[in-house]
């Protein structure tokens, strides 16, 4: 842990531009604690860790299979900052681990991870190494948080699969236990994310070891480029909710869009612990191949 003293944050800056990059936010000596956590958690996966060509693989929820890791995302200094963004308690959702650029396209983690209400979720990208601008940095396109995704009119585009969907809530049920309506919800994604796959303005964060930067719920964001395949982008992510939001699994987000009540709401598996509250997950390592779009997992066993 860097230090105790307390932080104010820009609340006008949040409101604004959706997004906060806080240089140094962590010393060296903690991401360095960090990366030691995450060569055990490697050494003991295994092969299983990383590809054929030898580079690690990605993680998903690597906290949830290291409690080193697990205490240093839940340290008290980002839950003072959480706890101020969001007017309320954290919850750390999950997380992500990459060793290099992940490419990810323009996106919002918002459907992947959606609650209510508007702004109670958020993304935590802290540098465990400085970035080269050829190692394909994370964007943000500031201010665009402003505009949450409107699901019907994205869908006006495309008026066959409007109509699919309509068919759909005709039926007036939940799409979160009916799988037989996920590939229609996923046809909706892929529609939705047309909305953000060109949008302009991106801003790159060439930021230094211990930084942070955080996003809101509706920021649009992704990984540029890698330009240099032999340099790494190491980088942990963690994605936050808040103790009071209500969470809809993407299924009712994409489908049953304007009528998200509490009958569709999702529970959360949510722990209360002495060093902050999170949500039961499991690891997994994940290949290489970067996801079109953040896949969402909730453990609820
Ligand atoms: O690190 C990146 O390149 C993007 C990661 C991302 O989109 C996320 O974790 O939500
Ligand atoms: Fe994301």
């Amino acid at each position: 842990m860097s230090d105790n003293t307390s932080i104010t944050v820009d609340m006008n800056k949040w409101a604004q531009d959706g997004y906060l990059h806080l240089p140094q936010f962590y010393s060296h000596a903690f991401i360095d604690s960090i990366i030691e956590n995450i060569d055990r958690f490697r050494a003991e996966a295994g092969d299983e860790a990383y590809d054929p060509s030898g580079r690690p693989n990605r993680v998903l929820h690597i906290h949830a299979g290291s409690a080193g890791i697990q205490k240093a995302l839940l340290n008290p200094r980002i839950n003072q900052v959480l706890t101020q963004l969001f007017s309320a308690k954290p919850v750390l959702w999950g997380s992500l681990l990459f060793d290099q650029g992940s490419e990810q396209i323009a996106h919002t983690d918002a459907p992947w991870f959606f609650v209510e209400p508007y702004g109670s979720m958020a993304g935590v990208w802290t540098a465990l190494e400085d970035v080269h601008e050829d190692s394909g940095p994370l964007f943000l396109v500031p201010g665009s948080h402003q505009s949450a995704l409107d699901v019907e009119s994205a869908l006006k585009k495309n008026p066959e699969l409007h109509a699919e969907v309509l068919a759909f809530r005709a039926k007036n049920i939940s799409a979160s236990t009916d799988p037989a309506c996920w590939d229609l919800s996923k046809r909706v994604a892929e529609q939705c994310q047309l909305e953000w796959t060109n949008r302009e303005g991106r801003q790159k964060f060439c930021v230094k070891k211990g930084d942070i930067v955080i996003w809101h719920q509706w920021m649009v964001h992704g990984g540029s480029p890698v330009n240099d395949p032999s340099r790494t982008r190491q980088s942990l992510i963690s994605h936050w909710t808040t103790n009071s939001s209500v969470a809809f699994d993407q299924h009712n987000y994409f489908l049953n869009y304007g009528r998200l009540d509490d009958k569709l709401a999702m529970p959360l598996p949510v722990q209360d612990t002495a060093d902050g509250f999170y949500l039961k997950q499991k690891s997994h390592i994940i290949s290489w191949v970067p996801p079109e779009t953040f896949i969402n997992t909730v453990e609820t066993a």
